[in-house]
């Protein structure tokens, strides 16, 4: 009895947080710190490993999220449960944690406990959907952001990378390069995700024209080559630094199976406030209402 009623109390508590840590990063000792030979450790929540196993249905769709520290990728993964959650938020679920804070916010990757299903799934998809929230890349070390990608690569279904100016700076290329370059090292039989660039604050996909200085509008196959290469008249690396920073795009360019990319535009300021009641849920569904009814005149 007392054993059931446990369960009961730990389900409950379960439903009342939708987020969960999935990884957390092992701090090291300050022994490890200084050994040149220390890997960074990754350690599973076995109770977040559990609820995957028992609430999710096969085929799972896993969404991640990444990107720099601060971009908005916890937002962007709440706004995501709001807009496929077929029924009203319950307030104590919470969201993911977002906030400014110039340390950072999430820690480790963090996982939504309820599956989330396709919003056609009555044209009989099967299978969940699971979201993602990666840690920021920015207060960790190089090594354990590496690993964090490569874990979210191998895991991911899509990967998005929110970007914030709408580039890939060298630090991301960086980043990317080593993960896909181990993740070819291992020759395993993973199939590399679907990889989304999500350009944020941008109502269209553009560039400034060099001449004029004025954006033009292109195409996003267009952006995507953009943001693929280097200009080197336009940078203050060196040579050799722009030679490397090329193969390294050439490398993300011909590895990833589909590059795809979506902007978004500037958040309404209702859906920016970081509260755990916030009612996302109605709040995405009014500012549709208003788009379609704005665009319809
Ligand atoms: N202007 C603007 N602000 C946003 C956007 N998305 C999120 N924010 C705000 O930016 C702040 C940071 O958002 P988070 O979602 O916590 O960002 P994060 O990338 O998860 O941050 P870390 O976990 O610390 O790396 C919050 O105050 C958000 O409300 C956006 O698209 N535009
Ligand atoms: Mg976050």
């Amino acid at each position: 009895m007392e054993n059931l009623s446990m369960a009961c109390q730990e389900a409950l508590s379960y439903r009342q947080e939708g987020s969960i840590q999935l990884i957390r990063c092992v701090t090291p000792t300050v022994e490890e710190r200084n050994n040149p030979e220390y890997v960074p450790q990754l350690e599973i929540n076995e109770k977040a490993q559990e609820i995957i196993s028992q609430r999710f249905n096969a085929p799972i769709s896993i969404i991640v999220y990444v990107g720099n520290m601060g971009v908005g990728k916890s937002k962007l993964a709440s706004l995501t449960i709001a807009a496929l959650e077929k029924e009203q938020h319950h307030p104590s679920m919470g969201w993911f944690r977002s906030g400014v804070n110039p340390d950072g916010i999430t820690r480790g990757v963090w996982m939504w406990s309820e599956p989330l299903y396709h919003p056609d799934d009555h044209e009989g998809k099967k299978g969940s959907i699971l979201v993602l929230d990666c840690e920021g890349m920015g207060d960790l070390d190089e090594t354990t952001g590496a690993n964090l990608y490569l874990f979210c690569m191998i895991m991911s279904t899509a990967f998005c990378v929110l970007l914030r100016p709408a580039r890939i700076e060298k630090d991301q290329c960086e980043r990317l390069y080593h993960a896909l370059r181990r993740f070819e090292n291992m020759r395993t039989q993973h199939v590399l995700p679907n990889f989304w660039l999500i350009p944020l604050d941008s109502s269209e996909f553009a560039y400034s024209d060099e001449d004029t200085g004025d954006d033009v509008t292109i195409t996003k196959e267009q952006w995507i080559e953009i943001v693929f290469s280097v200009k080197e008249e336009r940078n203050h690396l060196s040579t050799s630094e722009n030679q490397r920073l090329k193969t390294q795009y050439e490398f993300i360019h011909r590895i990833l199976p589909k590059i795809d990319a979506i902007n978004i535009d500037h958040l309404p300021p209702p859906l920016k406030k970081n509260t755990k009641t916030l009612d996302l849920y109605s709040l995405l569904r009014e500012e549709e209402l208003l788009n379609i009814k704005n665009r319809d005149g």
